[in-house]
């Protein structure tokens, strides 16, 4: 189905690369890029539009006037800004989503794609193979919008029929574009300062396992879930997602095998806090179940290509 596509947060660390994916499947002019800030990815050719997704009325006029079908939100503060800018990240990660919902319920758009995160879990939800349902008691800023976010989706759906897709990610790592101001970001940088100077300084401590994927996963899950019909991947549910899961001594014992020389070593901060609260590992069935996600990268495969690509 070609569909014109709306990516808010386009700059963005998912956004980057889920642009140049959208575009080599539905056209370069079916995709039109959009960010607070100006286009800083030249490696996406095509339209772009600064906008803010905290003006709704401008995002309305985007919308109508571009014929818009589908919107991606990935625009959001995560887990680790959050905690300093509580207020801004709740306006933020709520307001733009909203915006959003409201455009379907008003029949501006068909479907709508809206990343949520492991963080909706906390201290309480069981660590290993966490299942898609069960205790949800998220202690971050970041995690309760996501979770807010979540039931809102999903009454939205129900009481609207809105059609809003929606994805749990684990830390994603890439090497097209950076992160900022999550948890899990550690597992990108290591890999620059394996290759800069053959040593990381962790700021979470060496057993601190986490849900993590590669970038290109990721991708192929989003596009997987907005192009399945809603009987399979149902609107309204934020499927768990998962494809490896490990600590950062499991990912430098990994780097090592390339880079023989590399050392680490852990000054624990206020981030493990955070990594402390959230699953190490996740059950991601029903995603398996209803749609068929299957994921390709393991922690060598992952590994392997980071470096091949950034050396
Ligand atoms: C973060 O660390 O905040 C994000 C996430 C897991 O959602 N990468």
């Amino acid at each position: 189905m070609s569909q014109k596509c709306l990516i808010l947060g386009a700059n963005g660390q998912i956004g980057t690369e889920l642009v140049i994916a959208l575009r080599a499947k539905h056209g370069v002019n079916q995709v039109i890029a959009s960010d607070v800030k100006p286009n800083n990815a030249p490696e996406q050719e095509g339209p772009f539009i600064q906008l803010d997704a905290l003006d709704e009325s401008a995002l309305r006029a985007v919308v109508v006037r571009e014929k818009i079908d589908a919107v991606y939100l990935m625009a959001a503060m995560l887990s680790a800004t959050g905690e300093q800018h509580p207020d801004l990240a709740w306006s933020l990660n709520m307001n733009t989503l909203f915006h959003v919902l409201r455009l379907a319920k008003d029949g501006l758009i068909s479907r709508i794609f809206w990343p949520s995160s492991i963080a909706v879990f906390g201290p309480s939800s069981p660590k290993e193979n966490t299942p898609q349902l069960g205790v949800m008691e998220p202690s971050t800023v970041y995690g309760i919008s996501k979770l807010s976010g979540e039931m809102w989706c999903q009454y939205y759906h129900q009481k609207y029929g809105v059609d809003v897709r929606s994805l749990r990610y684990p830390g994603l790592i890439s090497h097209k574009s950076a992160p900022g101001g999550g948890t899990t970001d550690y597992a990108v940088t290591i890999f620059y300062e394996a290759l800069a100077t053959g040593h990381f300084d962790c700021y979470l401590s060496s057993d601190a396992a986490l849900p993590m994927m590669y970038m290109d996963d990721a991708i192929a899950a989003t596009l997987a879930l907005m192009d399945a019909p809603a009987t399979k991947a149902k609107p309204g549910v934020a499927y768990n997602l998962s494809a490896m899961s490990f600590s950062p001594e499991a990912l430098a014992e990994e780097i090592k095998k390339h880079l023989p020389e590399f050392t680490i070593s852990y000054a624990p901060d206020a981030r493990q806090k955070i990594a402390d609260s959230w699953p190490k590992s996740i059950d991601d069935s029903w995603a398996r179940k209803d749609w068929g996600w299957k994921p390709q990268y393991d922690l060598s495969q992952m590994v392997s290509t980071m470096l091949a690509h950034l050396k």
